[in-house]
């Protein structure tokens, strides 16, 4: 049988040209306004979403654009249905939602935590001069006294009575200076950051997108994506992940769910868009996400689908969607996020797969391509270097030939969650728990 493949040239990028993507990604959206190549309306929050998250993935994520970027996810918030628009005059759909709460969570969870850093220094810092001012103190006073005995047991001087009031006096108004001058510098400071978070934080109208996803959910437990009526299994993965950001998974029936999303198990282990449909790795993603999620990963059949999963794997490394593709770049992140899920990240070549990825750099823009040769953009490159950050942080393949190479990987690229595609710590800081397997 013929495959379907590309074949890898010897002229090809081998190593992560990490710094031109950083800068292929902080230029993109200035690059297509100069192109004339503004990003459609419709196309305005995806792209958001790849070029923050690949940045945070990449390590490049900064605060400069943090308002501009947060009042644009705000702006298609729609407070009458509780979802978020694509853009104004857009219907609010559950995969822009999704996609509204991982920037805003990206970005404040970043802005929280140089707050975070910015208090324990400034912390640190009061304590060391307390400290400082108090062993001058202690000093101070034991000097003092020893003047006071020499004087008054030695010289038998009785005017020697007032010298340690003049000397100490001063000395001790030091703490009540130093301690007011703080309180009044440090408790604003503080306050106006906490209120400054808190009301970032609290922008997220809870109740409002808690509710829109409610009235998604079928009597059969399905998700439809918007008030239109499309059924996907991409829309279940969108509300629980959504719901689980929220820490409000408990506001859908979960068991329904779960049985709409195993209903779509078809006889390889795969799952499809709805009862019945063909496998695709996009979507396998999608339900593996949402089990993980929802607590109830173990109902997969986890060999058999780990081996249709690897079966993806060509010649050229890369991986393809589902059987007689094309590869494509950003299978890497579909595909092994869930092999990642189910604990058989291992069972694919990542020597193969890291050539692959990396031959689809672009080596004079920078970004990354679906296949050696093709334009690079935001989606694959994002989806590119967060398949690179997996294998870099998977600790079951330990002994590899380009160890130097992968040891690169994993200083340049944060871990990722493989649910969530956002970097780990932050899903941990969240305390947000997923299934995954052994
Ligand atoms: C990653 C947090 C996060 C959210 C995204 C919407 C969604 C949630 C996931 C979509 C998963 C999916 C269906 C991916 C597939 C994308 C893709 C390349 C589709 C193309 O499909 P085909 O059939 O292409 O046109 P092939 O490769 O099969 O030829
Ligand atoms: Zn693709």
């Amino acid at each position: 049988m013929l495959l379907k493949d590309v074949v890898l040239e010897d002229r090809m990028a081998k190593t992560l040209l990490i710094d031109k993507h950083r800068t292929f990604l902080s230029s993109y959206p200035e690059k297509c306004e100069e192109l004339e190549l503004v990003m459609s309306e419709h196309f305005k929050m995806s792209g958001m979403y790849w070029l923050f998250t690949a940045r945070d993935v990449a390590k490049n994520l900064e605060e400069t654009e943090r308002k501009e970027v947060i009042d644009f996810v705000q702006s298609c918030y729609d407070p009458v249905t509780g979802g978020y628009r694509p853009a104004l005059g857009h219907d609010p759909h559950v995969l822009y939602t999704l996609i509204a709460l991982v920037v805003l969570v990206a970005l404040i969870v970043l802005v929280a935590l140089i707050v975070l850093v910015a208090l324990i220094v400034l912390a640190a810092l009061i304590v060391l001069v307390a400290l400082v001012v108090m062993l001058v103190l202690v000093v101070l006073v034991v000097l003092v006294v020893l003047i006071f005995l020499v004087f008054l047991l030695v010289l038998e001087a009785p005017f020697v009575l007032v010298v340690p009031f003049v000397l100490v006096f001063p000395f001790v108004q030091v703490v009540p200076f130093v301690l007011a001058v703080g309180i009044v510098l440090v408790v604003p400071f503080v306050l106006a950051v906490v209120l400054a978070l808190y009301d970032e934080l609290g922008i997220v109208d809870v109740e409002g997108v808690v509710r829109f996803i409610q009235s998604l959910q079928m009597e059969d437990g399905s998700f439809q994506g918007d008030c239109w009526g499309e059924i996907d299994t991409r829309f279940t993965f969108c509300a629980a992940a959504s719901l689980a950001l929220l820490n409000r998974l408990n506001d859908i029936d979960r068991e329904k769910a779960v049985d709409y999303v195993m209903a779509c198990e078809n006889w390889d282990g795969g799952f499809g868009v709805r009862v019945g449909s063909e496998s695709h790795s996009g979507q396998i993603f999608c339900c593996l996400g949402a089990l993980s999620i929802l607590g109830e990963l173990h109902r997969v059949k986890a060999d058999l689908l780990g081996w249709w999963l690897c079966e993806r794997q060509l010649p050229s490394g890369g991986l393809n969607g589902r059987p007689e593709k094309l590869p494509d770049v950003c299978y890497s992140w579909w595909v092994m996020s869930s092999l990642k899920m189910l604990g058989r990240l291992h069972w694919i070549d990542h020597a193969k797969m890291r050539r692959y990825i990396l031959a689809c750099q672009d080596d004079e823009t920078g970004g990354i391509a679906d296949r050696p040769g093709d334009v690079a953009d935001p989606f694959h490159t994002l989806f590119g270097l967060a398949g690179l950050s997996l294998m870099a942080h998977c600790e079951e393949v330990m002994a590899e030939d380009d160890e130097a190479e992968v040891a690169l990987h994993r200083a340049e690229l944060v871990e990722v969650d493989p649910v969530f595609c956002m970097p780990r710590k932050v899903i941990e800081r969240m305390g947000i728990q997923t299934e995954t397997l052994f």
